[in-house]
């Protein structure tokens, strides 16, 4: 049997810190070496040994179109026939940021940029600068990129890894960060409080915990208390943004923040992320304002192009059958885990799940700490052995997308009734 995944990860390994240039990748948490893929195609990889697989990970949401999709290719490929970018603007830029300010219900306004990570650090400067404020007010368990002052208690890789805070954050960096349970009213009131807040920033539906729901009432009590104390609220859509309907979380929960971080779906698998909000907001960002932001490849022509052409792919009936997947492959999986005997709760939202191993729902950070997650380990392994490839730590969503057809679903269901079984030892 080859091994070619191997070689290249012990190769990698003395090229790349820990052998991959993103750690949840490696897939330390569930116990095993990374894979390496060789292509993608609809809702399928291949690795380099040529073992398929179903792919739940999508890229980690930016493509909800499934891999290779002809429009994206063909898009981006004219994009590059003209060049790959030019440090200057285009009309394309223009159109991308027309197209998310008709979708996205606060949004007056763009300002793009490479990643998740830049859009929600410009977001935190923005807020700082509109409100004459330092503290922000963050979630234990959300995630919004590698922002020094935003990785406390952060979810995703630092929650795979057990990493409560980075070294290298200076104490002066993380000095003005709270961090509250998501879900808890009284934590929000009592930080709100004790000092003046420039943003509350939050996932509206947190996926980098697990997916992990807002309690009803929730989003709504924090446009209110952020009103409240004149801070802004600050929505990280950067998973949820053209995933869970057309305008985001926002739309669906009728709940408008003052900015918005988006990024994934907007770059169609290329680097794209933006900031957004109301023009008097965003027009105190450099060169109309003095917020100072910037970036060579903001706005690049390739991720543009992706991002529009798969925007496009986006209408009414592209999020119902978003919606019908990821009710049947819940559904499949609940059958499965309910027939093994697992105690497992699947928290889910249009176009995003989550397989958690407790016996009781998820509500917060801790709760999604409490999960077996050796037993997480073994379930994931056992499906990666059929042929079906989830996101390989249990502080992460799944990610349905269009490509994914019946047959994904069945071959899912069968490699997930096995893999329940092995990982609960039925
Ligand atoms: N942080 C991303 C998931 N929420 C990417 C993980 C990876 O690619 O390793």
């Amino acid at each position: 049997m080859s091994d070619a995944s191997g070689e290249l990860y012990r190769r990698a390994t003395t090229l790349l810190p820990g052998g991959v240039n993103s750690p949840v990748r490696a897939m330390r948490a569930i116990g095993r070496d990374p894979i390496f893929i060789e292509r993608g195609e609809g809702a399928e990889l291949v690795d380099v040994d040529g073992n398929r697989y179903v792919d739940w990970v999508c890229s980690w949401g930016p493509l909800i179109a499934g891999h290779a999709h002809p429009d994206v290719v063909s898009a981006i490929g004219q994009a590059a026939a003209a060049g790959t970018s030019y440090g200057a603007p285009t009309a394309g830029e223009v159109e991308l940021a027309a197209e998310i300010v008709d979708r996205v219900p606060s949004v007056e306004m763009v300002r793009m940029t490479s990643s998740g990570t830049e859009a929600t650090m410009t977001a935190v400067r923005l807020a700082r600068a509109v409100t004459g404020r330092d503290v922000i007010l963050k979630f234990a368990g959300a995630y919004h990129g590698h922002v020094d002052g935003l990785l406390a208690e952060a979810g995703s890789g630092l929650a795979t890894q057990g990493i409560p805070a980075s070294p290298g954050v200076t104490a002066a960096a993380a000095a003005d960060t709270r961090v509250v349970a998501w879900n808890d009213r009284a934590a929000v009131e009592q930080t709100l409080a004790q000092r003046p807040v420039a943003a509350i920033l939050a996932e509206p539906y947190p996926g980098n915990m697990g997916v992990v729901g807002p309690e009803p009432g929730f989003l709504e009590f924090l446009r209110a208390a952020a009103d409240d104390c004149g801070a802004l609220l600050v929505f990280d859509e950067v998973i949820s943004g053209f995933r869970v309907a057309r305008g985001g979380a926002q739309e669906r929960e009728r709940v408008h923040p003052d900015l918005t971080a988006l990024g994934k779906v907007i770059g169609g698998g290329l680097p794209a992320a933006a900031l957004g909000g109301p023009r008097a907001l965003m027009e105190r960002l450099a060169p109309a304002g003095e917020v100072y932001q910037a970036g060579t490849l903001s706005g690049n022509p390739l991720a543009v192009a992706a991002g529009r052409a798969t925007l496009a792919l986006l209408d009414e009936e592209a999020y119902t059958r978003l919606a019908q997947t990821t009710e049947a492959i819940v559904a499949a999986l609940r059958e499965g885990a309910a027939e093994a005997g697992a105690a497992v709760q699947i928290q889910s939202v249009p176009g995003l799940f989550t397989v958690f191993f407790s016996p009781e729902p998820v509500r917060d950070y801790a709760g999604a700490q409490r999960c077996d997650l050796t037993a997480h380990g073994r379930f994931c392994r056992a499906l990666l052995e059929r042929g079906v490839y989830p996101p390989p730590s249990q502080f992460e969503a799944w990610f349905p997308s269009l490509a994914h057809e019946d047959r994904h679903l069945e071959q899912t269901a069968t490699a997930a009734a096995e893999a329940f079984r092995e990982a609960t030892g039925t």
